[in-house]
Order: C-alpha cells, then sequence, then structure tokens
C-alpha cells in the first residue's frame, strides 16, 4: 500500500457542508410531521396516585396523550438493560412512560402527540398528576447511608458490587516500607452536545414499513430496539443517523424513551412524528457522568515504587442501569494508566441516587481513574520528597514488555492485556514541552513578580477500538467514483475524510471520488456504534480490509482484460496499468467488465467494449464470483487496542482573587499511527477544552431534593474559548497496535482524560495544599487556602 493520505494533514470534507450551515440534522428532517413533548416529573421521588389527561383529549391540534396505561405488550415492560453483568445483580430500567413511580426529575411520565411543539406544551400544562412525595437520595454519601432506598427492592441502594485483583494488596501494603491513604472525589458532570436527543419517525402502510431517523451514537442498536419493542420485524425497520451534532457518549444510550414512543406515534397515528429535545431536557432527561468518591491505599518502597494498591470506590449511578457498568469497571481497570500497579485490588459499589441515570461522557471513567492514580503518584512523590516525573518513571511497564497482561477483566469483558506503547519516551517529550527541569527557576522569577504558579503532570493509558466488530462496504461505480459504507455513526469526528484517506491509498484511487456514508442500517445493517474511541481502530481497519478485497478483485478482471500478470499492475488516481507501459484500463471501466451486463448505458459501457474478459465457454459469472466490483469484510479483534498520553500544565492562581489562569497546556499523545493528524490534533483541543471544563468549571448543582439547580446554560459553567488554553502544545509518539493491519489506535476521548489529574497537580504545586476534588473553582480554592491556614 502506498502512504500517500495516511498521515497527511487533509482538510476535513465534511467542514464546508457544516460550517456553511448546509449540515442535515434530524430536526431538519419530515418539516410537515407532528410534534411531540413529554411530561416529565418535577420531582425526585415520587409516587404517581393518578394520571388526568381528560383536558387534552379535546384540544384542536393534538392527536394523541398517552401515559403508561395507553402502552402494550413489549412498550409496557421496562425499557433494555443493554449491558447485563453478573455483579449487577440489582439492575433497574425505567419504562418508556413512568408506571406507578419517578425516580428523578424529568423521568418521563406523559407524552402528547400535536401538529406543534407548542400546542403539545400547552397540552402538557393540563395533564393532572396527583404524585405521594417519598424521600429522595440525593449524592453518594445519601446513598451510602441508605437511610432512604431510591427503589424498595434494591438494598443499600446498590445496584452492583465489583472486585478485582491480581496478587495479595493487603499483604503487599501491610509489609510495604512506606504507606499512604486518601480520599478523592470527582464530582458529577455532563457532555453538552450542540444537538441534543432527536428522533423522528415515518410509517409506511403500503409496505408496512418504518423509517427512522434518529441522533444516536448507535443506528443498529435503535433499530434492534425499535424492532423489537413494536412488535415488528428487523426488515421492517430503517434506521438512518444524518449529521449528529455532538454525541460525547450520551447518545449511545439506546433506546430512549421517545426514540420508542415517536416510531409507535408514527405507526398508529400514520403520520410522520417528530421528538427535539431542548437543553433543559438535555439536562434533566438524558444522562450525566463522573461522580465518584475514591479511598485508595498504597505501599510504596524508597524509590516511590508501588508494591500494593488497593482502591476502593462509590459511583453514582443515577436512578436506573440502561447501560451496565461500563463507567466504572474502566475506573477500576484503567486507573492502573502506564503503571505497574505491584499488588492491585479494587472494589466498587455502584449505588442508586434520584438524580439523572449515569451513562459514559467522554472519557467514560477515566478522568476519575487518571486523577486517582496521579493524586496518588504526586502524594507518593511529596511522602518521599522526591521529583514527581522520577517517581512516575521508576512505576512504568517497560516498553519491552509488551503485551503487558494486568492480570484484570477489562469492560469489554476481554483481558486487560496492553498491546504496546513507550511510556519513558512520552515522558521524556512532555518534560521538555513544559521545561520541566528547570521549572523552579520560572516559580522564582514568578514570585519575584509577586506571582505564585504551578506545574502538574497527568498520564494515562486508554482502552480504544473496543469490540467485537465493525464491517464496511466498498463499492466502485462505473463512473470510478467509490462508494463506500460502514455502520457505525459520526457525531463530528471526521470520519467521512479519515475513512477517504484510508481508501484512497489502499486503492489507487483520488480521495476526491471516495464518498463515505456512515449509520445507515439500509447500507450496512450489521454494526455496533462510535464509542470507545473505536471508529478509527474498527471501521478504518473494516474499510481497508474491504477495499483491499475490491482491490484483489479489479485487479484480477484488469489482469484479464490487459492480458497481463496480476502481479504486473498498479493502481494510480483510479487506473489501473501494466507498471512501466502504456497498457492501462480505468477503474470505472473494470466496474463495468465486473457486471457481464449486455445494454450500454454511458460512455464507460462503451469505453469497455474494447476488452474482453472471462472464458466464452464458463458462465459469465463464475460459481465463487458474484456481479459487481465490491468488496465487504469484517474487523473483529481479539481485544483492546490501548492508547497513551501525558499532560501537563502551567497555572497561575491569583494571590487575591484565587483565579486559576492557564500560562501552558502540553500534550504528548500515541495512538499509533496517525491516519489525519490534523484530525488528531482537532480531537485534542476538543478533549482539552472539555478536560478544563470538567476540571475548573462544569458540574450538576443538585440541591437535597433532587432538583436540579443549574440546568441552563446560563448556570451551567462552560468553557468558552475565553477559559479554554489559546495555544495547546501537541506532540505525537507513534507506537503502532499490532493488533490491525494499519498499525492505529483510537484517539476521540485522549484529550478529555487526564484534564482534572493534571490541573489539581499544577493547582496543588502552586498552592502548596493538598487538592483531592474535583473540579474547583476560585472560592472553592479560596475557601481550601482559608482552612489550611487555619489548620496550621
Ligand atoms: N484518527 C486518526 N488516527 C488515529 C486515530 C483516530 O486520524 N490513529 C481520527 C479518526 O479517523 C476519527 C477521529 O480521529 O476521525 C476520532 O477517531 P476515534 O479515536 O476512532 O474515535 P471515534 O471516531 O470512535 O469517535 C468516538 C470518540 C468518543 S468515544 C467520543 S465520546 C467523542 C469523540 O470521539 N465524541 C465526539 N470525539 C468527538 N468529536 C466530536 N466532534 N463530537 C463528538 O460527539
Amino acid at each position: 500500500m502506498t502512504t500517500k493520505m495516511m498521515g497527511a494533514k487533509v482538510q476535513r470534507v465534511e467542514d464546508d457542508r457544516l460550517v456553511r450551515g448546509a449540515g442535515r440534522y434530524v430536526d431538519d428532517v419530515a418539516p410537515d410531521a407532528l410534534h411531540t413533548a413529554v411530561l416529565r416529573s418535577p420531582h425526585a421521588h415520587a409516587r404517581i396516585l393518578s394520571i388526568d389527561v381528560d383536558a387534552v383529549l379535546d384540544v384542536e391540534g393534538v392527536h394523541a396523550v398517552w401515559t403508561y396505561d395507553d402502552l402494550e405488550g413489549a412498550m409496557a415492560e421496562p425499557l433494555p438493560l443493554l449491558i447485563p453483568h453478573p455483579t449487577l445483580t440489582h439492575g433497574r430500567t425505567q419504562y418508556a412512560l413512568a408506571k406507578d413511580e419517578v425516580n428523578y426529575v424529568g423521568e418521563a411520565i406523559a407524552l402528547v402527540v400535536a401538529d406543534d411543539r407548542y400546542l403539545a406544551e400547552d397540552a402538557l400544562a393540563q395533564i393532572v398528576v396527583e404524585y405521594e412525595l417519598l424521600p429522595a437520595v440525593v449524592g453518594i454519601e445519601a446513598a451510602r447511608a441508605a437511610e432512604r432506598l431510591v427503589h424498595d427492592d434494591v438494598p443499600g441502594n446498590v445496584a452492583a458490587r465489583m472486585e478485582q485483583s491480581n496478587g495479595d494488596a493487603a499483604a503487599a501494603i501491610a509489609s510495604a516500607p512506606h504507606r499512604l491513604e486518601l480520599d478523592l472525589e470527582i464530582e458529577r458532570s455532563a457532555c453538552m452536545p450542540m444537538e441534543g436527543r432527536g428522533t423522528v419517525a415515518r410509517w409506511d402502510p403500503d409496505q408496512n414499513r418504518l423509517q427512522v431517523w434518529t441522533s444516536t451514537q448507535t443506528s443498529t442498536g435503535v433499530r434492534a430496539a425499535v424492532a423489537a419493542k413494536l412488535g415488528l420485524d428487523l426488515g421492517q425497520v430503517d434506521v438512518i443517523t444524518p449529521d449528529v451534532g455532538g454525541g460525547f457518549g450520551v447518545k449511545i444510550v439506546h433506546p430512549w424513551p421517545e426514540e420508542l414512543l415517536v416510531p409507535l406515534a408514527a405507526q398508529k397515528l400514520g403520520r410522520a412524528v417528530k421528538f427535539t429535545e431542548d437543553r433543559r431536557e438535555h439536562f434533566i432527561s438524558s444522562a450525566h457522568e463522573r461522580a465518584q468518591l475514591h479511598h485508595v491505599e498504597v505501599g510504596f518502597d524508597d524509590d516511590g515504587r508501588v508494591l500494593g494498591l488497593d482502591v476502593r470506590f462509590w459511583h453514582d449511578h443515577g436512578a436506573y442501569t440502561p447501560y451496565g457498568l461500563i463507567v466504572p469497571i474502566i475506573t477500576s481497570t484503567q486507573l492502573l494508566g502506564p503503571y505497574k500497579p505491584g499488588a492491585y485490588h479494587v472494589q466498587f459499589d455502584s449505588l442508586y441516587t434520584n438524580t439523572v441515570i449515569v451513562t459514559p461522557y467522554r472519557g467514560a471513567g477515566r478522568p476519575q481513574g487518571c486523577f486517582v492514580m496521579e493524586r496518588t503518584m504526586d502524594a507518593i512523590a511529596a511522602a518521599l520528597g522526591k521529583d514527581r516525573a522520577d517517581v512516575r518513571a521508576v512505576n512504568f511497564i517497560q516498553p519491552d514488555e509488551f503485551p503487558y497482561d494486568h492480570g484484570l477483566i477489562f469492560q469489554d469483558g476481554r483481558e486487560l492485556t496492553y498491546d504496546s506503547g513507550d511510556y519513558p519516551a512520552m515522558l521524556e517529550k512532555i518534560k521538555e514541552m513544559v521545561d520541566w527541569d528547570h521549572f523552579e527557576d520560572f516559580r522564582a522569577a514568578k514570585a519575584a513578580e509577586g506571582k505564585r504558579v504551578g506545574l502538574g503532570l497527568a498520564c494515562y493509558v486508554e482502552g480504544t477500538g473496543v469490540g467485537p466488530y465493525e464491517g464496511a462496504h466498498v463499492h466502485i461505480e462505473t463512473s470510478g467514483k467509490v462508494k463506500v459504507a460502514t455502520g457505525l455513526t459520526s457525531q463530528g469526528q471526521g470520519h467521512q475524510t479519515a475513512f477517504a484517506q484510508i481508501v484512497a491509498d489502499e486503492l489507487g484511487v483520488r480521495f476526491e471520488d471516495v464518498e463515505i456514508t456512515t449509520g445507515d442500517t439500509r447500507r450496512m445493517p450489521y454494526a455496533v456504534g462510535t464509542f470507545a474511541s473505536r471508529a478509527a481502530v474498527m471501521s478504518g481497519s473494516a474499510i481497508h480490509l474491504a477495499a483491499k478485497r475490491a482491490k484483489e478483485k479489479a485487479l484480477r478482471i484488469a489482469a484479464d482484460a490487459l492480458e497481463a500478470d496480476v502481479d504486473d499492475l498498479e493502481i494510480v488516481d483510479g487506473v489501473v496499468s501494466v507498471k512501466g507501459t502504456d497498457s492501462s484500463i480505468p477503474l470505472g471501466t473494470v466496474a463495468v467488465l465486473s457486471n457481464p451486463l449486455r445494454y450500454a448505458f454511458d460512455e464507460a459501457s462503451k469505453a469497455a467494449t474494447q476488452f474482453s474478459v472471462g472464458d466464452p465457454g464458463k458462465p459469465p459469472v463464475a460459481e465463487d464470483d458474484e456481479p459487481g466490483l465490491e468488496g465487504k469484510d469484517f474487523y473483529s479483534p481479539p481485544r483492546s487496542t490501548f492508547a497513551s498520553g501525558m499532560h501537563a500544565v502551567i497555572v497561575e492562581t491569583d494571590v487575591e482573587t484565587a483565579e486559576i489562569r492557564i500560562l501552558k497546556y502540553a500534550v504528548v499523545h500515541d495512538c499509533g499511527h496517525l491516519i489525519n493528524p490534523m484530525i488528531v490534533e482537532g480531537q485534542i483541543h476538543g478533549g482539552v477544552a472539555q478536560g478544563v471544563g470538567g476540571a475548573l468549571y462544569e458540574r450538576m448543582a443538585y440541591d437535597e431534593s433532587g432538583q436540579l439547580l443549574n440546568a441552563s446554560f446560563m448556570d451551567f459553567l462552560m468553557p468558552y474559548v475565553t477559559e479554554v488554553p489559546e495555544h495547546i502544545d501537541i506532540d505525537h509518539l507513534e507506537t503502532p497496535s499490532p493488533l490491525n493491519p494499519l498499525g492505529i489506535k483510537g484517539a476521540g476521548e485522549a484529550g478529555v482524560i487526564p484534564g482534572s489529574a493534571a490541573f489539581a497537580a499544577a493547582i496543588e504545586d502552586a498552592e502548596r495544599l493538598p487538592i483531592t476534588a474535583m473540579p474547583i473553582s476560585p472560592s472553592q480554592l479560596f475557601a481550601l487556602r482559608l482552612a489550611h491556614q487555619e489548620s496550621k
């Protein structure tokens, strides 16, 4: 294969359309559709005594009003628990419309379908619900105390308790020369895609078919769920994911109640029906993440080498567990980062609270894990009076130790075995980028100006490219254009560009001639979805393999047509030629020859008449062949591939106001071979922005009764361009993965993972007081300063 496009900083082809406002999102589909609005619980915990919808029934323009009692069959059952786990002994999911109890503010209770959203919302206001209020469980401490229960039949509010170990951590800690204990906390937050959730459905009564457009990270998953819940055959349901204005994890949940109710309404009413979430709904009825409390015990030697590590943590799971234990399992395994932990034991409790459900948000449990491990590394360095980078270095897995088996099971049920990496080289790079060895000079110079600065470092390893599989279909048309379909969806990651680069290289066609389709079950019914930074590894590999198949076939036919040997052929810019000769045939003509039709539709067909292929004595389509110039393949790896990175940040903490300013932000990143460094850097920029948000601004402010007090962009602080570092220094290291044909690892979540860990370290370094909880605001830092002074 040539390396012309792979590794090149190709401008994203999708951007021109998207930035000019020519994107086509779910809400743009079916402008004639009826609209829905959902009545949501105003209480965090209550029994529903009665619902009176009478006042709505006669409202002009209202087509339907449904409560739980209107649902039948599978629709009346709880929503699926998507990823069961043996330790998830008390998994619970909500109903599409609440049956007799609500467990968080925002839970869906009733649906109105009307001519427009205004009417639908006005109608909602006339529904009368009688509630019996129940005490709410808000926050991890309340859940642990278990004085009140979220679900009556879940003792202690514990959905799951899971434990893993490698070696005898307790004994290793007890016999270690040094020991430390830490309590560390990360608060609840959420991703905020520009486009909220949305679904449109249209029922075709003539063909008995349902078409669903939905803003999802998995169109095949939604398809299967809709078919199962509506009692349709899979073949009756198409799911199409058009442009998506960001997912960041939240849109992997499926089906949302609305993803079932809208198709059902379309089927029952015989009209196109639409749901478009508003921002408040996104805050209170989609999903959050991050909230965890951790207790760490660590034993280490005089060099800071970890001999034993015991981590106990408590995960706030919200009111239900539709996405299983993915987030805490990731924390429990990925907190190990690039280190050998000695003996390791981890145990977590996944706890119910009367708050919005938890599902993965970019980073998915890793920001918490990285925070825990990196705070521990810094604490070890402080206890021994050693350099923080040196302590990390003595604990690194070395480049010659791969594959490195941690002796644990990862979130995908596979072994936690790292495939490749070079952490010492990465550390050298990041140290150089922030002039680590001379930071004290910088600190002294700033101190002379009356300023306080600090430097923080955080390292992580990220399991990416999770299986089980992804597929691709490559079709070379008679025009020479190449149409490629892969089933996973795109939310803005630049797949149309990066995947086209892979195809252009493998097939030898012009990049401009390749068109990529994602997330359309009509084109690729077998697919998994976009999460776990898996698209490049999974679909990228599948596309590479499928293009290879198409190429093999093209070369075989071209060799026949050109009366040459396959090994003497090459494909350049879409033309197959015999190397070193004038003898050639365009791929479009090869596509004509691949389909033994007798009709000549176009110029390509006419041009093909000069060639003859096949044997006149044999069938035009051989027994082991098919007409057409296509390639289809699937990629299914034995386990995940492990990307890694290190971030360093220099902050200034204002001596008076405790404001936290970012002076420098540096990233070293290893996602194996880069398909498109420009895209990867864009992904890192976006991730770092979310990391800044997670470290310094974003939190879900629930009050004791379970009301989310900051459910709007007026109150939920997000970093704007003014808060994100103007320049982020990025360097790459490429340790190719041996697990896939292109040597790729994932990149999409990387930027966000070490944010809280790096900022906590930098603030601690500036302030000389322990930072154990994130995010941290200036007023919290101010309060910490006071408390620290008083404690002296
Ligand atoms: N890439 C590359 N070379 C590599 C690895 C990746 O050029 N070695 C490119 C890929 O081709 C792709 C992008 O980088 O264009 C991200 O690839 P990958 O790491 O495979 O991640 P996914 O495409 O699977 O995206 C999912 C990931 C996740 S899990 C979240 S959450 C997230 C993220 O991507 N959500 C996003 N980035 C996002 N970016 C946008 N704009 N919107 C979101 O919702």
